[in-house]
């Protein structure tokens, strides 16, 4: 018996990339299928002479594309062709840190703009994730994104245009799926399949993730944790502070002593009020 991670699903068969670099195609297990026992790409499973006998506990798991144990999230954004708004940034940062998967802020197009401009985005970042400024078209960051994605799996996210699917077939070598439906599978409920592509000793998901995206954050307070910008600041006066008008607020003290970046504070405030509206 042997473990490894399913790379790719085809109706009933599954394939599975074993530590050797080696892939077997294997079939669940009756008992699994009667089960009802969901198999996902992504998955850490266990198989045994064609079969795939059982499913290890996930760490995580998308929705769309639909895949199991993410451990980062590339997310592009530019500020140039498309720019894209902090607020944008901020709410996809805390989508990615709600499914319990890191973050790599990558700032896209860089080649658009000029050394101040990239600067002022690290700056504005450097408490909020790891930062990297790419340029596919020049070839410049891909090696640090190539050992964000050693040793794990990761997929890619951000807006239409920020150079997704050119950073795909860079770092892999192949194209980038459209994304279109398969002949098999037309109609509203259709699945799109994701398939896990090696890429510098780790995997790429080879299709992008987030596309539709609304915060599934129940309470306001959430939206603070997500925020690891001041999480290494002393406690506020009041536990459960929400940074907003409360006396003795620790984050309020540091976006004004300049420790915290304000353009982040400013999304977060945004961000407060959309959550606490909904
Ligand atoms: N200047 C510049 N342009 C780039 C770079 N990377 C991609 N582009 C251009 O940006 C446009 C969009 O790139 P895509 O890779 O298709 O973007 P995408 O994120 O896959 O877009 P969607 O599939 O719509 O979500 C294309 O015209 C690319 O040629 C880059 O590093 N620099
Ligand atoms: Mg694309
Ligand atoms: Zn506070």
């Amino acid at each position: 018996m042997s473990r490894g991670r399913v790379t790719s699903a085809l109706g009933a068969t599954f394939r599975v990339g074993l530590g050797d670099a080696s892939e077997v195609e294997v079939r669940p297990l009756g008992a699994l299928r009667h089960a009802r026992q969901e198999i996902l790409v992504g998955d850490w499973v266990e198989v045994d002479g064609g079969r795939l006998i059982s499913v290890l506990p996930r760490r995580n798991r998308l929705l769309r594309p639909r895949v199991a144990n993410v451990d980062v999230v590339i997310l592009l954004t530019t500020k140039k062709d498309p720019p894209l708004s902090d607020l944008d940034v901020a709410r996809r940062l805390v989508a990615i840190t709600l499914t319990g998967a890191t973050p790599l802020l990558v700032l896209a197009k860089a080649d658009l703009l000029s050394a101040g401009q990239r600067r002022e985005f690290r700056a504005t970042y450097r408490q909020a994730a790891a930062v990297v400024e790419l340029s596919s078209r020049e070839g410049t960051g891909l090696e640090a994104i190539g050992a964000a994605i050693s040793g794990h799996v990761a997929v890619l996210a951000g807006a239409s245009g920020v150079g997704k699917s050119t950073l795909f077939s860079r770092l892999t070598g192949q194209p980038a799926r459209t994304g279109g439906l398969s002949a098999a599978g037309r109609g509203r409920h259709t699945t799109r399949w994701a398939n896990l592509v090696p890429v510098a000793g780790g995997y790429l998901v080879d299709t992008p993730g987030f596309e539709a995206l609304t915060l599934e954050i129940n309470a306001p307070s959430q939206l603070a944790a997500s925020f690891p910008d001041w999480q290494s600041l002393p406690g506020c006066r009041f536990g459960d502070c929400s940074h907003r008008t409360e006396p003795d607020c620790q984050v309020r003290e540091a976006v004004e002593s300049g420790r915290v970046s304000r353009v982040r504070y400013e999304s977060y405030l945004a961000l407060y009020r959309e959550v606490a509206e909904a």
